[in-house]
């Protein structure tokens, strides 16, 4: 009997395996994914590629298994919020975080928009990303990559980019990716500027430029590649039956 025909995979699965890529070889780590998307990801990668990633529910409390979105598993371990700390001055953590706003040298803002004295927008506040981005590896998650996210200089620095990590304190520093409903960007340029290193399956470099507020490093764009089957099924049956991707990337 020969196998029922998979449907192709979305953009929202081409998204998640971005984001599960973002951890390859990654190792015995703390996963800290914030957001659907990232969370979809680093639970992909640990039934796949990457056993031995340490993953939370996002307070104190480690699986022991990796549990369906919204789902629970057997208790692995506990790690109380001091603690949390402790993993990341040592550097054994990888954080993807959401952005407000990112620029050109992976800088990102998730404080406020406008003049600091008196903000347009008052978000809330730069929480961890500082401490963060100068310890261990951060990556990032943008559902909808356009030029409002994308700007030349960030209102505030929350997340520490390239051009303000310099200096022996700075030597953990290691922005690594930026994953958006359109491309993948990293900064694996000479000035540490950001790259478009892949454009998803249906998007173009130049729509990712005409999306992004300053001029992008487009030298030898490869596409983002898809979902394996296996993959696939993971995320449709296992990971995220309930289409939480969706919601994030439509379409
Ligand atoms: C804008 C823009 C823009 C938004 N330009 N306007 C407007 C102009 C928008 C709305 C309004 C609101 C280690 C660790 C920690 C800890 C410890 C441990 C962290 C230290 C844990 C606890 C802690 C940080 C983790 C994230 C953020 C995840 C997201 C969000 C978002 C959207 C950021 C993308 N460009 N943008 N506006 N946190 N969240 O029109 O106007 O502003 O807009 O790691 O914490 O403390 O530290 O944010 O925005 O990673 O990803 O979803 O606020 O929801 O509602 O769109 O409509 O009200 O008029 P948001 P949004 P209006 S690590």
């Amino acid at each position: 009997m020969s196998n029922p025909p998979i449907d192709p995979a979305t953009r929202a699965e081409i998204c998640a395996v971005a984001c599960a890529d973002l951890f390859a070889g990654a190792g015995e780590i703390l996963a800290s994914p914030m957001g659907t998307m990232p969370v979809i990801g680093a639970r992909l990668a640990r039934l796949t590629t990457e056993p031995d990633l340490l993953i939370s529910d996002g307070e104190a409390y480690l699986f022991a298994e990796t549990p369906p979105l919204g789902g629970t598993s057997p208790l692995e371990g506990w790690m109380p919020y001091r603690k949390v700390f402790d993993v990341v001055a040592a550097g054994t953590r990888h954080v993807v975080m959401g952005a407000n706003q990112v620029d050109r040298f992976g800088n990102q803002n998730i404080s406020c928009i406008g003049d600091h004295a008196q903000p347009k927008r008052q978000m809330f506040g730069s929480r961890g990303a500082p401490g963060n981005t100068v310890n261990h590896r951060t990556s990032y998650w943008v559902p909808k990559h356009s030029p409002r996210v994308f700007v030349e200089a960030v209102d505030m620095v929350s997340g520490v980019g390239y051009n303000h990590a310099t200096g022996s304190p700075l030597r953990y520093h290691d922005v690594f990716r930026v994953v958006t409903n359109l491309a993948v960007l990293d900064f694996d340029t000479a000035d540490r500027s950001m790259r478009l290193a892949s454009v998803h399956p249906g998007s173009s470099v130049d729509e990712v430029q005409e999306q992004t507020g300053f001029p992008l490093v487009t030298e030898a764009v490869a596409t983002t590649r898809l979902p394996t089957c296996e993959e696939l099924r993971l995320l449709r049956d296992v990971l995220d039956p309930t289409g939480f991707r969706d919601k994030e990337v439509p379409g």
